[in-house]
């Protein structure tokens, strides 16, 4: 089975699952397509969507600080966990660069497309800089990091990516990176904040309605993939955020009651109206919640950075 395969396999049984338990659900992971993609690009870009805006202020701020890591090992493998397009790791890669540091860049992705663009990006900008991208899932290339032993690596994961997952996986996200570094080895990994609730709350349900396209992706692929009927444009995306937890969780909302025929699994699923679809968490931490995780992951933290409109931290973690 190719990779491709498998994944469409893992995608089919996904849909299968989440779509016939109540209630419904389905994961964000796979709105991740060309598409998708373009989409989550345009999130970035928008106005509420403070998170890509404060996190590139805290890298530009502190990039001296992380620079002097590879200049003071020697030489160190940078390697980042869903690299996307690689817009903020750029000005990390830049100030590397101007400082002479000593280094390997491994973006490693989900999506080959994206390691593609941004690997032929960097080359136009920087044609000496070492680039080693890796398409994969991140627990499956974990595994292979720990392999890349021969020096000290600084391991970056931005755009609070691990808020995608509920606190027990990313602890044990967590962990796994814990167990594929040493003890001369960092992480450096953005954790969006918890702040003004309508803040969060404006972030994740833009005006322009990009959001909502986006979350209706996940519907347009399986479509397009499993030869289904969702009358796509008929679920509304609904954003609900709960200050107390710290959880922002995205829906698909039913307007109008369907049934949905899903061919390429044998599938006839019914909506009621009003009837939800969870799609996603994007958690919100604080300094207490994520010494927890990392404490429960085996792993210390060495420094927090803090943007200047205080909204996001960057904590620099060792084993
Ligand atoms: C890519 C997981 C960081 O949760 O903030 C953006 C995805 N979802 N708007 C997030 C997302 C809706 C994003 N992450």
């Amino acid at each position: 089975m190719t990779k491709q395969e498998r994944f469409q396999k893992e995608f089919q049984e996904h849909v299968k699952e989440g779509l016939t338990a109540y209630p419904k659900y389905l994961s964000s992971r796979y709105i991740y397509d060309e598409k998708g993609d373009v989409l989550f690009q345009k999130i970035m870009a928008l106005p509420e969507y403070y998170l890509t805006q404060a996190e590139y202020n805290i890298i530009d701020q502190h990039k001296d600080a992380l620079a002097q890591i590879a200049i003071d090992e020697k030489g160190i493998d940078l390697i980042e966990l869903g690299a996307g397009d690689g817009k903020k790791t750029k000005v990390l890669l830049k100030h590397l660069n101007d400082r002479k540091a000593n280094f390997t860049y491994i973006p490693i992705d989900i999506s080959q497309h994206s390691i593609d663009e941004l690997t032929s990006s960097i080359k136009d900008l920087w044609p000496d800089m070492d680039v080693q991208g890796e398409q994969g899932r991140y627990f499956s290339v974990l595994d292979k990091l720990a392999s890349y032993n021969n020096r000290p690596k600084l391991i970056i994961v931005l755009g609070s990516n691990i808020g995608n997952l509920e606190h027990p996986e990313a602890i044990k996200f967590l962990e796994q990176i814990q167990n594929s570094m040493s003890d001369k080895d960092y992480l450096f990994m953005g954790f969006d904040q918890k702040k003004d609730p309508l803040t969060i709350q404006n972030a994740y349900s833009d005006k322009t309605g990009v959001t909502q396209e986006f979350n209706r992706n996940l519907l347009h692929r399986i479509n397009k993939e499993m030869d289904a009927n969702f009358p796509v444009d008929t679920f509304e995306h609904w954003e609900s955020y709960d200050p107390e937890t710290g959880t922002a969780k995205s829906f698909l909302l039913a307007t109008q009651p369907c049934t949905v025929k899903i061919n390429a699994i044998e599938l006839d699923i019914n909506f009621d109206k009003w009837e939800t679809i969870h799609t996603e968490i994007s958690q919100k931490y604080d300094d207490r919640t994520v010494e927890w995780l990392a404490q429960q992951a085996g792993l210390k933290i060495k420094e927090i950075y803090e943007d200047n409109d205080q909204l996001f931290k960057n904590y620099l973690f060792i084993k």
